[in-house]
């Protein structure tokens, strides 16, 4: 691992230009990786020039070439994919197979839209008069802002940057502060796939100083925002001010549903990998666990005795299943959230901060039974390997509860009841609805976001993401050659030449 990251400007690696530094650690050992800049916003301000410098050269480039570099840089990421994920793995302590999955998404992510280079499709229509034409193209907006969270440190920027640079604007990316490194070796593969210098700048440092200075920075049109609710939303008002358009994907509080007919072993495998893999730390994460009656006191069992099974260490060892929480503070507040829960409802299992090898932010993997659907640890985004079961009686009870809260990214439901399947896909009202199979483990082809305190109606990901990052430009082309006007002489003209 570089012992010091730098940001990447004009396609220059830099040094804050203040010449501060801060340290990156290792969630699992509790050992300092190195260090990354410690960026403020003359930082931004550099980058966001150089972004405006290298737009022009950027938007001419015909969108098949701007394509043919991002398939490079999805070869190389195939290449450094082994590479990138153990960094991640240290970085932020994901598990090493989930770290390989990380990466994964952004190759996706890198073949999708480099395939957009030769689509990006606008349409055409008929027109009201006679020797017009009509089109509605996609136009690149310009510099675009992104600001990305550590708990899919390649993945999440992917999402955002490349919609954006196939699409033909330039990009000023903030770092996540507990995954500088692995932003940096991101954006590096774009530099040796040979993206030209300043369309793609990486800035490290701290969110406040850092995040403002995108979202006030006049040059900047759009911002994609992902993190908690409270920032984004802070961060959509400020924006707002300037007349920026923002895409935000915030909390979640997302469920899993389970039927009494359910096949109860795919509903046991699924809700423990989405409630406690990335331990939790996902926001799709599998956050409430609402069981029909009739099942719930035999899979509660289960539930528990397999929880209990679940090895906690090092993700960088294959055998382990749960790695640590990114750091001291998130173990704290997972914590805390744990003590409420123990107020509110019955303690199943773990519920105490953990260690391994007298090291590392762990967490035991911990469960809620007798939790209500108004308690606090079942309404508020808690971010770790905390999972509450609530009972209900019918499907529509559980829809109810599901729907009941201040978020709405994703909602499964296991049944074999093709019937309940698909009432339950009309009334979740959440962005991502699933059918036998837990909350987590989007594709990247389809639109990623929910509804309510999770965003702001805008979409990730597919060709959803597209319109975040392109106007769209209504194009008019009268070849008749004298005065038609729309709307008025429609019916003359058409008389006439008829
Ligand atoms: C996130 O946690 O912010 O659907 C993203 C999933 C992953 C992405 C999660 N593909 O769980």
């Amino acid at each position: 691992m570089p012992a010091t990251v730098k940001n990447l400007i004009g396609g220059e690696w830099v040094e804050a230009r203040s010449g501060e530094v801060f340290e990156t650690l290792n969630p699992a050992t509790e050992e300092v990786l190195g260090t990354a800049a410690k960026s403020g916003a003359e930082d931004v301000s550099a980058a966001v020039e150089a972004a405006k410098a290298a737009y022009q050269g950027w938007r001419l480039t015909p969108a098949p070439r701007r394509g043919e570099i991002l398939f490079r840089a999805g070869r190389l990421l195939m290449e450094r994919k082994e590479e990138l994920a153990r960094l991640m793995t240290q970085e932020m302590g994901k598990v090493i197979a989930e770290a390989r999955g990380d990466v994964q998404e952004a190759i996706d992510m890198a073949f999708y839209m480099g395939g957009e280079g030769r689509r990006l499709l606008g349409y055409t229509a008929p027109v009201e008069l006679p020797n017009k034409f009509g089109m509605a193209i996609r136009d690149s907006v310009g510099v675009v802002g992104l600001i990305t969270p550590w708990n899919f440190p390649i993945a999440i920027p992917s999402w955002k940057s490349l919609p954006a640079l196939i699409a033909g604007n330039t990009v000023v990316f903030k770092a996540a502060s507990y995954t500088p490194t692995l932003g940096a070796e991101f954006v590096r593969t774009f530099q040796d796939a040979g993206l030209p210098p300043g369309v793609f700048n990486v800035v490290s440092g701290p969110g406040g100083a850092v995040g403002n200075a995108i979202v006030e920075h006049p040059d900047v049109k759009v911002i994609s925002f992902t993190g908690s609710t409270e920032i984004g939303y802070s961060l959509y008002a400020r924006a707002a001010q300037h007349g920026k358009k923002v895409s935000l994907e915030l909390g979640g509080k997302n469920a899993i549903i389970v039927m009494d007919d359910a096949n109860l072993d795919l509903a046991l495998n699924s809700a423990l990998w989405s409630a406690f893999g990335t331990t939790g730390q996902r926001c799709t994460a599998t956050s409430r666990l609402i069981l029909q009656k009739g099942i719930a006191p035999d899979f509660k069992e289960a539930l528990v005795e397999r929880a209990k099974q679940l090895k906690l260490g090092d993700g960088l060892d294959e055998s382990v299943d749960v790695g640590p929480l990114v750091s001291a503070p998130a173990r704290e507040n997972v914590h805390r959230y744990v003590e409420i829960g123990k107020g509110e409802a019955r303690l199943m299992c773990g519920g105490q901060p953990a260690s391994v090898d007298g090291k590392g932010y762990f967490y035991e993997v911990t469960i809620f039974d007798r939790v209500e659907p108004g308690m606090r640890i079942a309404q508020e985004e808690i971010f770790g390997p905390v999972l509450s079961i609530i009972e209900c009686s019918t499907l529509e009870e559980a829809i109810q509860i599901n729907n009941n809260t201040a978020y709405g990214l994703s909602s499964s439901l296991f049944t074999e009841n093709v019937n309940a399947a698909f009432q339950a896909i009309r009334d979740l009202s959440t962005g991502i609805v699933y059918i036998n199979h837990g909350t987590i483990g989007a594709e990247i082809q389809f639109p990623f976001g929910g509804t309510r305190g999770t965003g702001n109606g805008m979409r990730e990901a597919g060709q959803t993401a597209l319109d975040t990052f392109t106007e769209w430009k209504a194009v008019y082309v009268d070849y008749s050659g004298r005065l038609q006007r729309a709307q008025i002489d429609t019916e003359a003209v058409l008389g006439k030449d008829a």
